[in-house]
């Protein structure tokens, strides 16, 4: 079993991606797309393959492709996002998935963005948030459910995301910001805060026993390692500006490489970036 991380290339567009919590600054897209290749390697360097798709230039956000996926082993639930403008990017998505995995999808009213979606074992939390809603939630519920999935609902209202506010940092630890989420709604065993001053800094990825994670949060950093987590830094700078970290820019999934189906016959697009 390998571990595939499909990401997708930053659109020349991105400095029109929505924004709910920043104000827009300029974003240098030649040092976006210089930053998420090198998180591509990062991934890559903890042995992932890695399946880079194409920069999809008419859809601003479709870097952060996070969001409009939950891939569990057993199925792939492909969402509907709570941002109008980036309803499309689930089309996209979709055929990608198919290779590796059973397709179900969201549908209307429901919403659910994957940066809502916090996998801690066999329970999934889904933040209610300003992309997510209580449809969206209970469809994945019904979808997951026969595959031994809970589904707890937890109300996010200081951030964009759940995992803006917390994220998985090693097995059994939780790396939050107590400011946005109350641990204690999540029923993890260990917990670590971000430092006060670095609000931002609860994004982490874990890719085999390791935390990639952005240069941006320094304090939060040194926690971390005194608490004997093993990061990879990586400097995201660019992408954070549109509001992304580190999660939200790939999937993660376990897949027999050697066997899954592709249903157009061509190898993998690692190369194949705009
Ligand atoms: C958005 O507002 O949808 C994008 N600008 C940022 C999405 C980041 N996604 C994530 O953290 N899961």
């Amino acid at each position: 079993m390998s571990l595939v991380a499909i990401t997708r290339g930053v659109a020349a567009s991105i400095g029109a991606c929505e924004l709910t919590h920043l104000e827009r600054q300029a974003i240098d897209v030649d040092h976006a797309r210089a930053q998420h290749r090198a998180y591509e390697a990062a991934l890559e360097r903890l042995g992932c393959h890695v399946e880079s798709l194409p920069a999809l230039d008419s859809l601003p956000d479709s870097v952060f492709v996070e969001d409009v996926a939950v891939v569990l082993d057993e199925i792939a639930i492909v969402t509907r996002p709570g941002a109008e403008s980036r309803r499309p990017e689930a089309a996209e998505i979709a055929p990608v998935l198919a290779a590796y995995r059973t397709l179900a999808f969201i549908e209307p009213p429901g919403t659910l963005d994957g940066g809502d979606v916090l996998r801690l074992g066999r329970r999934l939390y889904v933040g209610l948030s300003a992309r997510s809603n209580e449809s969206g939630t209970r469809q994945l519920r019904e979808l997951v459910g026969p595959h031994g999935y809970d589904v707890t609902a937890v109300r996010v209202e200081s951030c964009l995301h759940l995992k803006s506010a917390v994220t998985e940092a090693a097995p059994g630890v939780i790396l939050v910001n107590p400011g946005w989420i109350d641990p204690a709604a999540l029923g993890a065993g260990r917990v670590i805060e971000v430092d006060p001053g670095e609000p931002g800094a609860a994004n982490g990825l874990t890719v085999a026993g390791r935390l990639i994670y952005p240069m941006s949060f320094p304090r939060t950093r040194r926690k971390l390692e005194d608490a004997g987590i093993e990061l990879v830094p990586v400097d995201v700078s660019e992408l954070q500006k549109a509001e992304g970290a580190v999660t939200c820019c790939s999937l993660l999934l376990g897949s027999d490489l050697k066997t899954r189906h592709r249903g157009d016959g061509s190898p993998s697009r690692r190369d194949a970036r705009a």
